[in-house]
């Protein structure tokens, strides 16, 4: 049988009428309506020089910062991260810090020397190390360096270079500073010892010579170099690239490690409340921003790139975050390689690491 086709269609059903009420309810006072009259008055200009955002607790009044620009690359392969200082430096770096209110310092000398350093004649290599008498050398005048700038109540600000350079920033810290606790920003855990490296480039290696494991008490490094970091004192993130020997270690040695996978799973805030607790609220920081943290579309222009790496938010956050603490005494911004890429990626890159190093002293974006 076909179906009964209703005579009438169901009609819509009418809408209520919505009746006005009577009155208008009373508009608050403070929202009341805007007046023809009304005129908003800023205060003026104050002319005097302005103050860093963040109270630097670790640091001497007034705040100053000394910039160190080594314009070293014997810790990996590729040429060029040894303009990544000069770049940084003329993009205007050391204006923009002044203009935050820092006192800033900018150490030509060590530039000069560590560029005379970084040539050592015989060093083609000890075992699978690459290069380790130019590594040697030009790290411990490094951690002179940043010891001499601590010493003196400044923040150091370092400025790379390839990231073997951790190794002497990280020591300098470590004796102005025991108790400091190290944040290392990167694609990749650079904890490979001398034994477990497989490419031998020391950029690769910092961390365990800091740690005092297996295979680093050799000369040259152990004449001047002693085990200065705790497992329990060393953060990572934004890692996504970890060797399987590397895997090994940070398991057995209990490290805290935030991988990409963290950041995707928490979101930065989450993973920022984590480190910084982990951290403790008492102790001073040392930051150690390796730009291939950040995904290659936001920083071409550096040595080893990963894919899905942090946003550009996310690696402005977590700076922004340590920075807030006023916990800093210093800052490594390495792996800026302007000869990498396009024009306009190293200078992106360059930007990129101008706009970091202005986080760290207390650039916010309100
Ligand atoms: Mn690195």
């Amino acid at each position: 049988m076909p179906p009964r086709i209703p005579r009438r269609l169901p009609t819509v059903p009418r809408l209520p009428t919505v009746s006005r009420p009577a009155r208008l309810p009373r508009m608050p006072a403070q929202i009341r309506r805007h007046t023809s009259r009304d005129r908003y008055f800023l205060r003026p200009l104050q002319s005097e020089a302005p103050s860093p955002t963040y109270d630097y607790k670790f640091l001497s009044k007034p705040a100053s910062v000394e910039v160190l620009g080594y314009p070293f690359s014997g810790g990996q392969p590729r040429g060029g991260v040894d303009e990544g200082p000069e770049a940084l430096v003329k993009a205007g770096l050391l204006d923009q810090l002044s203009a935050l209110g820092w006192e800033v310092k900018f150490n030509s000398q060590a530039m000069n020397d560590v560029r005379e350093l970084a040539v050592q004649e015989h060093d083609s290599g000890i075992g699978k190390m690459h290069k380790p008498l130019a590594v040697s050398a030009v790290n411990e005048r490094v951690a002179a360096d940043v010891a001499a700038i601590q010493e003196r109540g400044a923040l150091s600000l370092t400025l790379g270079g390839d990231h073997s350079l951790g190794m002497g920033t990280v020591a300098g810290t470590k004796r102005r500073f025991p108790e400091a606790a190290l944040i290392w920003v990167d694609a990749h855990a650079d904890i490979n010892t001398p034994l477990t490296t497989d490419s031998g480039n020391l950029h690769g290696c910092p961390v365990s010579f800091l740690l005092g494991l297996e295979g680093t008490d050799v000369p040259p490094f152990n004449v001047w170099l002693q085990p200065c970091l705790r497992p329990e004192d060393i953060v990572y993130i934004g890692l996504r690239d970890i060797d399987d020997k590397e895997k090994r270690i940070l398991r057995e040695l209990g490290i805290k490690v935030f991988t990409m996978h963290d950041v995707d799973a928490h979101g930065i805030g989450r993973v920022m409340e984590r480190v910084l607790a982990h951290v403790g609220a008492a102790r001073p920081i040392h930051l150690s921003f390796d730009v291939d943290a950040l995904d290659p579309t936001v920083a071409p222009s550096t040595g080893t790139p990963v894919r899905g790496g942090l946003t550009f938010r996310e690696g402005h956050y977590i700076v922004e975050a340590i920075a807030e603490t006023g916990n800093l005494v210093a800052v490594d911004i390495v792996e800026v390689n302007p000869a990498l890429e396009d024009e306009a990626s190293a200078a992106q890159t360059v930007a990129i690491g101008c706009s970091l190093s202005r986080a760290a002293l207390g650039e916010t974006l309100f």
